[in-house]
Parts: C-alpha cells; structure tokens; sequence
C-alpha cells in the first residue's frame, strides 16, 4: 500500500506540458515535454524530463527551458549533457538518445538545488522548436505490460544510471541481489546449468558476477579463451534473466593501468559482441590498490570510450582506490572521487568491503558517498579480507540493511565452493548434482540465500 501510495504521488506531479485536450488528428509537430519531480527534499530535488520529438527525425538535439525561480539550478544531470546560464537551462542529447525519429522519446534527468521555492519549469523548446505539440495518438510509453513476474530482466530491461541511483527502464531505482562467482580460471565446474538455475531459481538472485581475474592464471594466460568463456556465462544468466555483471578482476598488480591494453582489447570485444543484450553491466577493475585516484581515472577515461563505441548505452562501473574501499583502506575518503569525478556519464563507482574486516567507519563512508556518487557493491564477504574465518553476522546484516535501505546493489563473493567462509557451497559440492538442498550451503551461503530470496518487487510504472 506504502508503494501504491508513492507511486500515486509520483504520478500526480507529472506536469503534462503535452496538449492532451487538442483538437483531433492533426499532423504532429515540434515536440512535447513531461517534467517531473521525482523527490524533493530541503534544498535539494531530483526531476525527470521526458522529451517526445514530433517533427521530423533529428539526429542530435538542444533542449531548453527556464528556470522560474532564479534560485533554481541543475547540479547534477544523466542521459544528456546538461549546462545552465541564468535561468535558462540546457540539454544535450549523448551518444544513445541524439538520435530521435517522428515520435520517440528520451528520458532525462537531474539532481537539483533551490531556495525558496521550486516552481516547474517554463518555456521548454526542443532545437527551438517550442514543445507545444500535440499529440495525434495517445503517448504510448515503450515497452508496454511487462509481466510482473517475470524474471530480473525481463522486468527492469536495459539499465542506467539516474542520479544517484541504479534505474530500470520504467526510471525508477531498482537494488539488484546477487551473486558473484570465484575466479572462473579456477572453479569454472560451479558454474553449470544446474547450479545456475538454482542460483536463478531457487536463490532468485537479480545478478551473476563473472570473476575473471587478469593475472593469477587468469586472462593474460588465454585472452581469447578467458572472453569466451565470459561471454558463454553471459549467455547462461541471460537465459535465466539475470544480470551479468563482466568484472575485469584485476588485484595483484593493483594499479590498472598496468592492465590498460589488455582491458582496452578485452571490453572492445566483449562489449561488441553483447551490444544488443540488456543484461550487461561492465565493471573495468577489480580492486585498485597502491594507486592514487587520478591513476584509476585515467585509466577508467580510456577504457570507458572503448566500452561505449561498441555498446553505447550499458552501465560501467568504476574501481576506486584501496581495493575499492572509496580511498578509506588508505585512509582517504569518498570526497578525492566526488571532487575530481570521471569524466563519462552512465556510470558507478564501486565499493567493497569484507564484513569481520570493515565496520563502523566504512559504513559511515557508504551513508555519505550515497548521496554523491552511484555506487554499486559488486563484491562483499560476510567474512574477513583474506575470504577466509567465520561469519562475522552482526557486522554483515548490519551492512546488507544499510544496502537496502540505501538501495545499494551488491553481489557476494562467492557462489562457489572453495574451501574458505567466504563461499556459499559446502566444500565438494560443485563435484555433484544438487544445488538447490540446504545441506549444501554454508553459513555464509545460506545467510546470503535468505536475504537475496526475499520478493524484489521492482517498480515498473
Ligand atoms: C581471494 C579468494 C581466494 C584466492 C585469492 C587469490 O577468496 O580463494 O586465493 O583471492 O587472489 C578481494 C578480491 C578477491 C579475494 C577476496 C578474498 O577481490 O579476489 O578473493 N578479496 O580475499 N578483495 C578483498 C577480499
């Protein structure tokens, strides 16, 4: 009832800049824009713009409005390039939405400020054609009545990043629980159909991570074996609807750019070969350590165009110093990334952390960074740093809430079973058939299996 309620109001402030009462049938023309405030708070408020072209095709494109209020103005913006003189607002379309032909739409957004007031917006134009258009048909809003219950993917679809927040293709923020495998040069038997239903099935995990370390007998050793070996696990999660999360695991050298032409030759193929697919999400480097934040930026600004002239439009997540601890392992914080951020749009930045390991003062780096920075826990243990010792319970549920009232999504080292109270099978499992009983789960396993099973309920209007 909360979620009917929210979306209620949500719904009630959309303000229909569209003419809905115009005459009837009438050729279309110029465009129509939808602003919405998604949430506001003291000072601060998040609004979406969805932009409908009725003119002719453009293949690139300036959106316009103003600002009522001149206290008003966009901070942060994602699916264009946003600027701002005056009160006069400015947006851009990027790489995957500049393209608009008769009656297709984009969906922007912002994070904005304000004082006093926060009035809606006036005076929207589209390439300086005023957005008063009608409509000749009912705006129909793609994809239409996705099942409910379907899988992960099938629900969310292509995923990308608004604000601070990981958003579905209904733009609502969505949290995805998952599971990463271990090093896959090592434990590739864990990842079999019967182990990948039950991780779909039974576990109802939204995602699989693809650990493929670089070094460590890892990718170096076989380039062209190790990425088709990810692609094949691409393919298996995607038969099941779930995410497929390619991490690039770098460790051991900790600086990526030591890896930077082997990331470049590996994202450049992986990336073009599932362009089409809506399950990928790519995650450029491990764990950096040993290596100041400029270095990890200077690698992500020359891996991520690569990644996106193959694939334009999927989410890239970026790791961040001291073994993506934010910078706080070697004792900086959150605020060298949020100061001197990567120049690219689409993406998160990744935090880890080992429960027994990182306590109190790392999630209070999580709480702030939160609502800074889109970030995305693409590997935890409930266990110390080294992957191995005993559950540390206290500290791990207390992490898994702060990620879910947060919204965080994460994925757990490791479905697999290694000998260590990091993975969630027993030792010996992955030589047999059964995935699915409980006696195959560990302590870690099956603390991570009731949390990661409860109902998703993703948004989908
Ligand atoms: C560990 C594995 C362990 C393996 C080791 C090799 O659990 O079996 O021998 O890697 O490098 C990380 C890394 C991840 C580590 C994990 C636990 O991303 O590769 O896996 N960990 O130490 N960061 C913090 C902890």
């Amino acid at each position: 009832m909360k979620r009917l309620l929210a979306l209620l109001a949500t719904a009630a402030s959309v303000v229909g800049l569209t003419a809905l009462a115009g005459p009837p049938a009438q050729a279309a023309a110029g465009c129509t824009a939808a602003y919405t405030i998604t949430s506001q708070w003291d000072g601060g408020f998040q609004a979406g713009v969805k932009i409908t072209n009725l003119g002719a095709p453009v293949s690139g494109w300036t959106l316009k409005f103003t600002m009522p209020n001149a206290g008003q103005k966009v901070v942060q913006g994602w699916n264009a390039t946003w600027s701002q003189s005056g009160t006069t607002v400015q947006a851009n379309g990027v790489d995957w939405n500049r393209t608009l032909s008769t009656g297709a739409s984009a969906d922007l957004g912002f994070v904005g400020s304000f004082s006093g007031s926060n009035p809606v917006p006036t005076s929207f134009s589209l390439n300086g054609v005023t957005c008063t258009g009608s409509v000749t048909d009912p705006p129909t809003d793609p994809p239409t009545d996705p099942p409910a219950t379907g899988t992960p993917v099938a629900v969310n679809g292509q995923l990308h990043v608004c604000g601070v927040h990981l958003c579905n293709q209904y733009n609502r923020p969505v949290q995805l629980r998952g599971m990463s495998t271990h090093g896959i040069q090592w434990f590739s038997q864990c990842y079999n159909d019967a182990s990948l239903d039950a991780l779909a099935e039974d576990w109802k995990s939204d995602l699989l991570r693809i650990a493929m370390y670089v070094q460590e007998d890892g990718y170096e050793t076989d380039p062209a074996g190790f990425t088709s070996r990810v692609n094949g696990l691409v393919d298996e999660a995607e038969e099941r609807g779930m995410y497929a999360v390619i991490d690039f695991h770098t460790l051991t050298p900790g600086d990526p750019n030591f890896n930077l032409d082997r990331a470049k030759t590996f994202f450049s193929s992986v990336a073009a070969r599932n362009a089409d697919k809506k399950n990928v999400i790519y995650e450029i480097a491990n764990e950096p350590n040993g290596v100041s934040w400029s270095a990890i930026k200077n690698y992500a600004e020359q891996v991520i165009p690569v990644i996106r002239a193959a694939d334009p439009d999927a989410v890239v997540i970026v790791g961040t110093r001291g073994w993506s601890s934010l910078g706080v392992s070697d004792g900086s914080s959150e605020t060298e990334v949020v100061n001197n951020p990567v120049n690219a749009t689409n993406i998160m930045y990744t935090f880890h952390f080992y429960a027994a390991s990182h306590k109190d003062n790392y999630r209070a780096a999580v709480s702030r960074a939160a609502s800074q920075l889109p970030l995305f826990v693409t590997e935890f243990g409930t266990v110390s740093a080294t992957g191995g010792g005993a559950v540390d319970r206290s500290s791990s549920t207390a992490w898994l809430d702060l990620l879910d009232r947060l919204q965080i999504s994460y994925a757990n080292w490791t479905y697999s079973d290694a000998d260590e109270g990091s993975a969630a099978l027993k030792p010996g499992t992955c030589n047999g058939t059964d995935y699915s009983s409980s006696g195959v789960l560990t302590e870690s396993g099956s603390l991570l299996k009731s949390r990661i099973s409860t109902a998703d309920n993703f948004p989908t209007s």
